[in-house]
């Protein structure tokens, strides 16, 4: 038992939380599968792992660039606020577990185990339980496990008493497996849609966000709602007149985007404050640092673009030796980024900063009305989960729903951590913030706080019975959607004549 706990603690510390090993486990498993010879196999594995490093250094570079100037904002302004960003929302949940309940969560790998066999399972039995998709970005799992704890102690806390142990990791694994497993699959539409058939969902923290982003941009703005012969205008059909042409390339509108938009904020920030805080140095340039900074956002996102290119061909091709031999009909779930590798660059870009604009007017509200917490915002929530939405509202509802759905989407993340960690007592400097968690999971908290363990139970079955739901309005299309996606789209194209 010890060996087996110890080859598992390695195992989940190594590769499962860590996404560039985990995507490269499942790619040498899929080749291996699919009986590649081995140098195909180890030439797959590293290109995977590395273009999943490079999505990072990507990733990992806006972060780092753009986060300390929003986290800046409120230190300028002597806001003392919770941060919605998923990094500081974990650091708030270990200090703050320990003081409010008098236990830390201590069992991550416990769960995450329990969670990853729960999610195997559900897709192995697919022709029940009708979901597709496994969950690999374990990073997020970890952050998801920890604030789901705090949630879920807050609304149940018989589970924190002496020999409570087990029944409270069973609700967690529960209700999170079953949030994985669901939410990542009804992104699997969505994603197929936009990438053309790439054969993967995502796997990540606003999955519920997506999916009705995507509906509603569908309604809305699109032809699937009362102007059933619209002709939807994406992005990308755009073509701009004039100088206005140039925004075209989506280096360009980045970049521009950014100077007038961060720009702005770093000259609000000040020169001295900046210089104070380290960003800049004493006698640089002022003019030429709000360049730079700004420029960045344009390298960082070409970068992220390049690893999604160098590494999902891989996992897709390698991932159908799992979905034919292990797995059947599933996708594998991956990180919200990969789907800036398809689609219109300009809807990230587009996206985020109108979501930016939505946090900003939702934080102004929040000061005018004196709410008791105040939100700042932090570049994940703000930056990912807006762009996300953003790529997805274009494709269904072109320019309009890109300027308007994220924007919606930011109010929803303010407003949304403000009452839940204002409810629970999160006062410990940051809250995960991402859309899922200041919507779906509140909603979730609410239901559990008054329901008690009916609620918990009413979770569970109504997550299961999404996927049922989605299966039952198209049987002939749900699984072909996966399995082989050019039939899906002849039927599709059949059933439309
Ligand atoms: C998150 C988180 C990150 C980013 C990254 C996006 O939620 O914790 O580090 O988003 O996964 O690529």
């Amino acid at each position: 038992m010890e060996i087996l706990s110890k080859i598992w603690s390695y195992f989940a510390t190594n590769i499962l939380q860590q996404p560039a090993f985990m995507i490269g486990f499942i790619v040498l498993i899929g080749y291996i599968l699919l009986q590649r010879p081995w140098y195909d196999i180890l030439a797959g594995t590293i290109k995977a792992i590395v273009g999943y490093l490079i999505l990072t250094v990507g990733s990992g570079g806006l972060v780092n660039n753009f986060r300390p100037v929003l986290v800046g904002l409120g230190e300028r302004f002597n806001i003392n606020a919770t941060v919605i960003d998923p990094y500081f929302g974990q650091n708030a949940v270990t200090a703050g577990v320990e003081e409010v309940f008098g236990k830390g969560f201590g069992d991550a790998m416990i769960l995450l185990f329990i969670a990853f066999i729960v999610n195997i399972l559900l897709v192995r039995f697919s022709k029940y339980t009708k979901l597709r998709a496994l969950f690999t970005t374990g990073n997020v799992q970890v952050q998801q496990a920890a604030t789901a704890y705090w949630l879920i102690m807050f609304a149940l806390p018989g589970l924190l008493a002496p020999g409570m142990h087990v029944p409270m990791l069973i609700v967690m694994a529960l209700l999170l497996g079953a949030y994985w497993a669901v939410g990542s699959n009804l992104t699997i539409k969505p994603c197929q849609e936009v990438t053309d058939g790439a054969g993967f969902a995502l796997a990540h923290q606003q999955m519920f966000g997506v999916a009705f982003f995507y509906w509603l941009a569908g309604k809305l703005f699109g032809n699937e709602g009362k102007k059933k012969d619209k002709k939807v205008k994406k992005i990308e059909d755009l073509e701009l007149p004039g100088f206005l042409s140039i925004f075209n390339d989506n280096m360009v509108s980045a970049s521009v985007l950014m100077l007038v938009f961060f720009g702005a904020i770093l000259c609000v920030l000040g020169k001295d404050y900046l210089i104070a805080g380290g960003f800049m140095k004493e006698g640089q340039s002022m003019l030429f640092y709000v360049i730079q900074t700004c420029l960045y956002f344009a390298v960082y996102l070409a970068i992220l673009q390049m690893g999604v290119r160098t590494f999902v061909a891989e996992l897709t091709t390698s991932f159908q030796g799992i979905a034919s031999k292990l797995l059947p009909g599933s996708v594998p779930g991956v990180d919200c980024a990969v789907i800036f590798g398809f689609g219109a660059s300009n809807a990230v870009t587009l996206g985020f900063v109108s979501g930016f604009i939505g946090q900003i007017l939702a934080i102004i509200v929040l000061i005018a009305l004196k709410s008791p917490v105040l939100i700042i915002c932090g570049f994940v929530p703000v930056f990912f989960d807006n762009a996300t939405i953003g790529v997805f509202a274009n494709e269904k509802g072109g320019l309009k729903a890109v300027l308007v759905l994220p924007f919606i989407s930011g109010l929803c993340q303010v407003f949304g951590s403000a009452l839940i960690a204002g409810w629970v007592g999160m006062a410990y400097g940051g809250y995960l913030g991402m859309w899922d968690w200041a919507v779906v999971w509140p909603v979730f908290t609410v239901v559990m706080k008054y329901l008690s363990y009916i609620g918990v139970t009413l979770i569970f079955i109504g997550l299961l019975a999404i996927p049922q739901i989605q299966y039952y309005k198209d049987k002939k299309g749900y699984f072909l959607m996966t399995e082989d996606y050019e039939a899906y789209k002849e039927l599709k194209a059949n059933k439309a004549n």
